[in-house]
């Protein structure tokens, strides 16, 4: 095993915040950074290798989350942070520099299913869920996708309709993450008024879900079919403001971003393993750092990571000052996943076979970010999004 510090020789820029982006940061985001660092090196690297490869995501971290005030972070009372947009990106980043499945469960439990009912329910579905998904007792999933509505998810066939003021819910909804541990779903189905959002509490009777085994991807998270056969639900399940499409794409904006920062992170741990094992190890009698291709791809990998963060910065700014359009989260998702998927990409390689096993990071998270890439909008999805804004164009269709 090679040794995993490199000697700190150096003065200058800190490599990994080569322009020094967090001191851009207000002091309470940078002490939220440094926090999520500090919580997540003790309480989850340790044991993330071992998730991954058992397949396994450990429900027990929730409240630990939770108690940190990583659970619907930035949204507004019910127990939740309150905490600035920019403060919730660095918490991601800081979560997904150990595994994307982390910020995955964090993006889903805060940014979809909290969100959801925060932006759409009634007061009363915000005083029963809210305060204890905050708190991590109470998991949320969030059912949009299904076998055959992907990339366009307004051709979904799950169905609510009416019988008396109750509704009874159809049909079946595909990978979705902490399906077989939510407590409660965000569903969403096409009624005679639209696509229109339910809280369903997964004991619900006729609601069953399934595992999707055998990922490749995001092994520490828990990905899910649901099933719902004529579940019968009360009038008030329905979230009253969310109609249409709009409603459930709202939340992937929400998500969408945390996604961006959180792929700073991801790329930010591929490229540290990477210039790590090649100041480290020689061949031909010299560290892998002294050769020249190597230090053209340390520079790339700086490069990228680096202009990663500041896309990540400026739409939290944007975001924090109430001015971000979709199309710019769709920018920032689009551009910083790419960019660390070339990152952990280049990274595996840096590091030869080592770089094959789990017992370093890089293809991990190169494996992970096959799934970033395609969730939460595959890269076509964002391409034809700013093409339809810049041409005002539509070619979805
Ligand atoms: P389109 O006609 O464009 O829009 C329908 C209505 O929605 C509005 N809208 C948006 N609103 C808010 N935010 C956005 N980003 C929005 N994009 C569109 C739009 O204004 C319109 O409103 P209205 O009031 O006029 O009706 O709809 P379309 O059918 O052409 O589809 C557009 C498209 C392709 C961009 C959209 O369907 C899309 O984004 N597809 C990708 C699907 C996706 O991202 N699924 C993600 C599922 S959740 C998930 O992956 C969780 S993984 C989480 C984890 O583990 O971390
Ligand atoms: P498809 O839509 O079938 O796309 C296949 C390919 O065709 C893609 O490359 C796509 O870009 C391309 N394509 C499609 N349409 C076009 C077009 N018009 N032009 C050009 N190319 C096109 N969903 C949820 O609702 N909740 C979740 O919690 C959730 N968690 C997930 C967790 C994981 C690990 C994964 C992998 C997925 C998850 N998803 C979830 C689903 C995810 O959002 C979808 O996989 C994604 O939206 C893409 O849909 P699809 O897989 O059906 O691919």
């Amino acid at each position: 095993m090679e040794p995993r510090s490199r000697p700190n020789t150096r003065s200058g820029p800190d490599p990994l915040d080569f322009l020094a982006v967090d001191n851009q940061l207000s002091e309470d985001e940078r002490a939220i950074g440094q926090a999520v660092r500090r919580y997540a090196a003790k309480e989850l690297a340790p044991h993330v290798r071992d998730w991954y490869a058992r397949g396994t995501f450990d429900r027990s971290i929730a409240p630990g989350l939770g108690r940190l005030g990583l659970l619907g972070m930035h949204l507004r009372g019910f127990g939740c942070s309150g905490t600035s947009a920019v403060a919730y990106g660095v918490a991601c980043r800081e979560l997904e520099a150990v595994d994307s499945g982390l910020r995955s469960f964090v993006s889903v439990q805060g940014s979809l299913a909290m969100f959801a009912i925060h932006r759409w329910g009634s007061e009363e579905h915000k005083e029963e869920w809210l305060p204890r998904m905050a708190r991590g007792d109470v998991i949320g999933c969030f059912g949009l996708t299904e076998a055959d509505a992907g990339s366009d998810p307004g051709s979904m066939r799950t169905s609510a309709r009416r019988l008396g003021t109750d509704w009874v819910v159809n049909g079946s909804k595909m990978w979705i993450t902490n399906g077989e541990i939510a407590d409660i779903a965000v569903v969403w189905a096409a009624t005679e008024q639209g696509i229109r959002g339910f809280v369903v509490p997964t004991t619900v009777p006729g609601f069953t879900t399934r595992a999707v085994r055998d990922k490749l991807s995001l092994r520490a998270s828990v990905t899910s079919e649901l099933f719902l056969d004529d579940v019968r639900l009360p009038a008030d399940a329905m979230l009253p403001g969310a109609a249409g499409l709009r409603g459930p794409l709202s939340c992937l904006n929400e998500a969408r971003y945390g996604i961006l920062w959180g792929a700073v992170g991801a790329a930010r741990a591929c490229y540290d393993e990477a210039l790590t094992f090649t100041t480290l190890r020689s061949q031909f009698g010299r560290p892998l750092a002294s050769f020249q291709l190597t230090q053209r791809k340390l520079a790339d990998l700086l490069i990228a990571v680096n202009s990663a963060a500041l896309v990540a910065l400026q739409i939290g700014r944007l975001k924090d000052n109430g001015g971000v359009h979709p199309t710019q989260i769709s920018f920032g998702k689009l551009a910083n996943v790419r960019a660390a998927l070339d990152v952990a990409r280049t990274a595996r390689g840096m590091l030869g076979a080592a770089g094959v096993t789990l017992d370093y990071a890089v293809m991990r998270h190169m494996a992970n970010l096959e799934s970033v890439v395609t969730y939460e909008g595959t890269e076509e999805m964002h391409m034809l999004a700013l093409g339809r804004q810049l041409t005002r164009i539509s070619a979805f269709r």
